[in-house]
């Protein structure tokens, strides 16, 4: 992990059960992930399995909310930013029992409650509509904001991706959270290193991210996306360091495209993937293997 924010990490490191528990929490979000992506036959799936230990750490192991109640007023709240990636955060929906898992086989369909891109009249728990790239943050300042001033203790969690640091908007709302002391709001940017365009490194590049945000006065620490442990070190050392202090923190999660399924991982990167009918089995059993492999080794 880099943390080159000034203040040294405290928390103790996670345990080795909580660490195995939100591992499988990963494992059956990429499964979830891999059942919608069959109904269409190709999305964004590549994106749902690079970020799903992202899903799992903040839906298994950080938020406070009711399956059965998505609107209680005492959750804390998760904001997808890129809507392309609800093929994801349906995954987690349902490993958090928020969503049925039946209803994951209606993805994309016509009168679904799960359409490709995240609306939040549609899906519940949903908080936003954020295909539109560059308001996820500026939403979640003033989720933020407004919560503090109701004096409640919940938090905001916006995903971010690493293609979304190219809208202006993003940095503005990165300047206000500061600005306000905004302790109770995280983001989380996956940085897949890919865009529609191409590599995120020749379309506009964003290193040096961790730098950036620093700059903007964030807690900010860089870590593996795909290393389960890493993620929650990173959120007990936000609520030991950052969070009492009254700083917002960013988690630069670095992740791999494809993630857990060598199939994908090996392929082309490409934005939209295109998945052949044959394949899918492949991919499941692939996920299958590794996840297996990995607990026994
Ligand atoms: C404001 C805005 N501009 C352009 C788009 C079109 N768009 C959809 S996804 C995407 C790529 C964004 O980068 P990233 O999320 O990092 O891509 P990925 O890692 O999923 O390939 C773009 C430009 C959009 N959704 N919103
Ligand atoms: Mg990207």
């Amino acid at each position: 992990m880099t943390l080159s924010s000034v203040e040294a990490a405290t928390a103790a490191a996670p345990t080795p059960e909580r660490i195995e528990r939100i591992r499988a929490a990963a494992f059956r979000i990429r499964h979830h992930a891999l059942t919608m992506g069959e109904v269409q036959g190709q999305g964004y799936v590549g994106q749902a399995l690079g970020a799903a230990d992202m899903f799992a750490a903040v839906y298994a192991d950080q938020l406070n909310y009711r399956a059965g109640d998505p609107h209680w007023e005492g959750r804390d709240r998760f904001l997808l930013s890129t809507g392309h990636y609800a093929i994801g955060h349906y995954a987690a929906l349902a490993e958090a029992g928020i969503v049925p898992v039946a209803e994951l086989e209606t993805y994309g369909s016509d009168d679904s409650r799960l359409p490709m891109s995240g609306m939040s009249t549609y899906t519940p728990g949903m908080e936003i509509s954020g295909g539109s790239l560059g308001h996820g943050l500026t939403i979640a300042v003033g989720m933020a904001l407004g919560l503090r001033a109701q004096n409640s203790s919940n938090r905001v969690i916006n995903f971010l991706s690493d293609g979304e640091l190219d809208e202006g908007s993003t940095w503005e709302a990165a300047m206000g959270a500061h600005h306000h002391q905004l302790g109770n709001l995280i983001a989380m940017v996956d940085i897949n290193a890919l865009q529609a365009d191409g590599a995120t490194n020749t379309v506009l590049r964003t290193e040096p991210v961790t730098e950036k945000w620093e700059s903007f006065g964030w807690y900010t620490q860089r870590v593996d996306g795909n290393d389960v442990g890493a993620l929650l070190a990173a959120f007990d050392n936000i609520a030991a360091v950052a969070a009492p202090v009254g700083r917002p923190s960013v988690i630069l999660c670095d992740t791999k495209v494809g993630r857990g399924v060598p199939l994908l991982e090996t392929r082309e990167k490409a934005h939209f993937m295109r998945i052949e009918e044959n394949e899918w089995q492949i991919c499941r059993d692939q996920l299958t293997a590794g996840y297996e492999g990995a607990a026994s080794a």
